[in-house]
């Protein structure tokens, strides 16, 4: 089975602006969410919003790279050339729009019930040359293979593209429907990465201003960057507020947490505010 285009797995949703979704397009957007474990939804943002904050992200990862005795926010990922960078929330990345777009807001609000929580806020960078990951999910199973059956949603990263993403420069390359995998006692060992081989992926190639929501559980993986451009992603993570984790990187600057309305807030109750 050939499965390329994102349309295959994410027919999905289409936000535009500030709009919110009407409720025949919020029912296809979860439908859709859950029977693959993702969905895109285009037009999220405009073109010229995505270029200031890819100005910014660059400006950041070249500061955190060049740092004297190294970064502590970057870290190289399984794949070579391929690093994750933590996040500050300070503008423009903590911008409402950006932390808690309305429409994301409302996907994630019927997913994870309305008291979700934002637990950790990571960017992933395939730079060029950079080669495949091993196929992993970002969770496993919450109460392991014990349950013998797979639970509703718990956790939810959304990805927000600062490029076009493409067969070339390494779109991400995703197992439509393997959140729903509880592995049987057999595979405990077994590599995804083998196990993925005999089932149909597909890789979301979404233009700038499009944005991926994706059940934690989703086998996934980041693909060779064939370009000559670094291929970048926020990567924003959302989970029910009874988890409990969190990143001990995700942490708020006062200046932020005044600015932000008390909705955000809300979402960002379970991290500590920085004077
Ligand atoms: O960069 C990508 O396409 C995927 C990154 C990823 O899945 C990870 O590092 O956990």
């Amino acid at each position: 089975m050939n499965v390329t285009t994102p349309e295959a797995s994410s027919p999905g949703a289409e936000a535009h602006g500030e709009g919110l979704l009407d409720d025949a397009r919020l029912s296809a957007t979860l439908r859709t969410f859950r029977d693959s474990g993702m969905v895109i939804i285009r037009n999220a943002y405009d073109a010229d919003r995505i270029a200031t904050l890819r100005a910014s992200y660059d400006d950041l990862l070249a500061q955190e790279r060049s740092a004297p005795n190294g970064s502590r926010s970057v870290q190289p990922t399984d794949g070579q050339n391929h690093i994750q960078m933590q996040m500050p929330l300070l503008p423009p990345f903590a911008d409402v729009d950006v932390v808690a777009h309305p429409v994301v807001a409302q996907v994630l609000a019927a997913v994870l019930g309305t008291d979700y929580r934002c637990c950790l806020y990571n960017s992933n960078t395939a730079f060029p040359g950079s080669t495949h990951q091993q196929v992993h999910r970002d969770a496993g199973p919450v109460f392991g293979s014990g349950l013998g059956v797979p639970t509703p949603t718990t956790g939810v990263v959304l990805n927000i593209p600062l490029c076009d993403f493409t067969e070339e420069n390494g779109s991400t390359e995703v197992w439509p429907g393997s959140h729903l995998i509880v592995d049987h006692p057999d595979d405990a060992g077994a590599e995804l990465t083998d196990r993925a081989r005999a089932l149909a992926s597909a890789r979301f190639n979404i233009p700038v201003g499009a944005i991926a929501l994706r059940d934690l559980r989703l086998w996934h993986r980041g693909t060779p960057n064939q370009s000559d451009g670094a291929r970048t992603m926020l990567a924003i993570v959302y989970q029910r507020s009874w988890l409990g984790w969190r990143s001990p990187a995700l942490r708020v600057p006062a200046k932020t947490w005044r600015a932000w309305p008390s909705h955000v807030q809300t979402v960002f109750a379970a991290a500590p505010v920085d004077d």
